[in-house]
Order: structure tokens, then C-alpha cells, then sequence
């Protein structure tokens, strides 16, 4: 889409209403949002969606900073899968815009829907559901190379202080790196794609724990460089010494969990990954392995979110929301 005419730098969108770095308007994006972090993955996942529509093609647009959006419909349902790639900042963008975007695709409104105006079947907002699909280093067991690890009970923040590393940081003994108090995930959103996993792998491939989301790949998960001065060497021993409970490290979980935390009860949300490292044994799953993995988890995802009730009530004109 073209960018033209922004006049409001405080949520900056186009002159078509279109987001600023997702490049989607109202009526584009399914109040059902499967997250993931490659375009060769939701790509790849986009193979079991259907049109919204008998007849047409599934929706798809990619904004010049590269978050592509596919909307069509998973045993019924409409459902958007967007890629995020990595990290908070993106995670941000992805909720934050897409909340702004999301509309309701009633089932039967949706039938007779224009192919680029989704939005005409749309009269409220509604609730929002978002799942996490992504990829971890696993810490313990139960997770292990080759898991898929759901964020149950949720998530906690990993973040690298600058202030520590400075003559006057070290002096006054700051550390290093702060770990958040755990942010839940939402329990039915969470129990329901642990449950369709299980259906997909069978139980043994799949488990529950706490997620460590960390602000960078390296320095916040522990990884060690001499090019850097990141003092932590004891961050992931400190790590399970706070929380015994942990069991898988990424970047994006505890940021979808904080704002659907904050959501004013507009947004559920969940997030399962895949352990592609084990941070014990430094071994890495083989891209085969990790893309069979991608595709049943994915199914679990799309699954569990078109069986996930939402509130389509939710919204500004019944006094609820913004
Ligand atoms: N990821 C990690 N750490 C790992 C393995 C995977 O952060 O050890 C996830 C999060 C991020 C991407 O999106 O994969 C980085 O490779």
C-alpha cells in the first residue's frame, strides 16, 4: 500500500486507514491471529487455510517493513497469520496495529464479503484471540530438543541494564540483568493448544512450563562472546535459581502476554514453541525435524484458535474497549 496523507503522528495511519508498519486496515485481519516468526512459516502454514470467501483467494499483503499478513478461514473460522519476525519491539507493532485492525468476521456476513473489503461484514471490533508460534532454546527438562513447549503459566522479562555497565553502575553494584515477575498467559487459550498439540504429536512431544522471554539473542540468553562485555557468565544459573520453574528462552512471548495483560479484557492470548536449541548441550534441531515440528504445531495453533469463543460483543458501542 502506498503511505500518503499521515496527519496523526500519535497513531500514525494512512489516508485508507492502513497501519503504519503492518499496512492493514480495518476489515483485513481476523479477530483470530496465529503470530509466527518467518514468512517461510506462515507461508508454509497458509497451505490448510481456505479463502474467506467460496471462490476467492486467501487475502495477502506485506507492508515495506516486511510483516505479511494472510487472512482466510481454519475449519470454518477466520484467522489471520502474520509473520513478526523477532523480537519485543516487533511483537509490539504486531498486537498493537493489529488490535487497531482487527474486525469481526461473523461467519455468515463474511460469505458475500468483497475481496479486498473484508471489513464490510464487520460491525463491532470484538475480542481478540493471538497465539504465539515460535522457536526456543530449551533450558531443562521437560523440555527437550525437538518440544513443544507451551507457555503455561506465562512468561517472564529478561532485560539488560545499560546503567550496570557504567563506572558508576558498577560502583553502586547494579545488575547486570532483571528477570520480571511471571505474566500469565490466558489458561483456555493455553489448555486448548496444549491439547490440540497433543492430539497432533502425541504427548510425549509436547509439555507446559515457564517461558524466559529475553531483549536480546546473545547477551540476555546467556550466550558468550569476547567481542562484548555482557557479564553473564551466571545469568542462566541465576536464572533457574530465581525461577526453577523456566524451561525455555526466546524473545516475544512476555511482550504479547504484557499487552494482552493490559488489554482492558479485549485480547487472549498464548504462545508455544519449539525447543530448536538445547542451551545444554549446545545441540541444534535439523531444518527437516523443524519444519515437520512447524507444520503439526501450526495446525495445533490455527486448530485452537478456531475453536477459541470470543465475545464479538466486545467494543466501544457496548461501553467496553477504547
Ligand atoms: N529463539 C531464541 N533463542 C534460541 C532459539 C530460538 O531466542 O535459543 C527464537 C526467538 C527469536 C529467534 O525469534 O528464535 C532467534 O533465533
Amino acid at each position: 500500500p502506498q503511505k500518503s496523507n499521515i496527519s496523526d503522528a500519535n497513531f500514525p495511519v494512512d489516508a485508507e486507514g492502513r497501519t503504519y508498519h503492518l499496512g492493514t486496515k480495518r476489515g483485513e485481519v481476523a479477530n483470530r491471529i496465529l503470530s509466527v516468526g518467518s514468512e517461510k512459516r506462515a507461508l508454509m502454514l497458509a497451505e490448510y487455510l481456505e479463502p474467506v470467501a467460496p471462490g476467492r483467494g486467501l487475502f495477502m499483503l506485506e507492508s515495506s517493513r516486511g510483516f505479511l499478513t494472510i487472512t482466510g478461514r481454519y475449519t470454518g473460522a477466520p484467522v489471520s497469520i502474520i509473520v513478526t519476525h523477532m523480537g519485543m519491539a516487533n511483537a509490539d507493532f504486531v498486537v498493537r496495529e493489529n488490535r487497531h485492525a482487527a474486525a469481526l468476521h461473523a461467519a455468515s456476513s463474511c460469505a458475500d464479503a468483497d475481496a479486498d473489503d473484508y471489513s464490510r461484514g464487520a460491525v463491532v471490533e470484538g475480542e481478540m484471540a493471538i497465539v504465539r508460534l515460535g522457536t526456543c532454546g530449551a533450558l531443562q527438562p521437560p523440555a527437550h530438543l525437538g518440544s513443544f513447549v507451551v507457555a503455561d503459566p506465562g512468561a517472564i522479562l529478561i532485560r539488560r541494564n545499560p546503567d550496570a555497565f557504567t563506572p558508576e553502575g558498577e560502583e553502586g553494584g547494579l545488575v547486570p540483568y532483571t528477570f520480571s515477575r511471571p505474566i500469565p498467559s490466558d489458561p483456555a487459550l493455553s489448555l486448548a493448544l496444549e491439547q490440540e498439540a497433543v492430539r497432533l504429536l502425541g504427548p510425549e512431544g509436547v509439555c507446559r512450563g515457564l517461558n524466559a522471554t529475553a531483549d536480546s539473542f546473545y547477551s540476555s540468553q546467556g550466550r558468550r562472546t569476547g567481542w562484548f562485555e555482557d557479564r553473564n557468565e551466571t545469568l542462566l544459573a541465576d536464572l533457574l535459581c530465581c525461577y526453577p520453574e523456566a524451561v525455555t528462552l526466546e524473545m516475544e512471548t512476555a511482550m504479547l502476554l504484557d499487552l494482552a495483560r493490559c488489554s482492558r479484557g479485549s485480547i487472549r492470548a498464548a504462545a508455544g514453541v519449539i525447543a530448536l536449541a538445547d542451551r545444554a548441550s549446545n545441540h541444534f534441531l535439523a531444518a527437516e525435524r523443524t519444519e515437520q515440528l512447524e507444520r503439526a504445531t501450526g495446525q495445533a495453533c490455527l486448530a485452537a484458535l478456531a475453536r477459541t469463543p470470543l465475545d464479538d460483543d466486545w467494543g466501544p458501542h457496548n461501553g467496553s474497549g477504547p
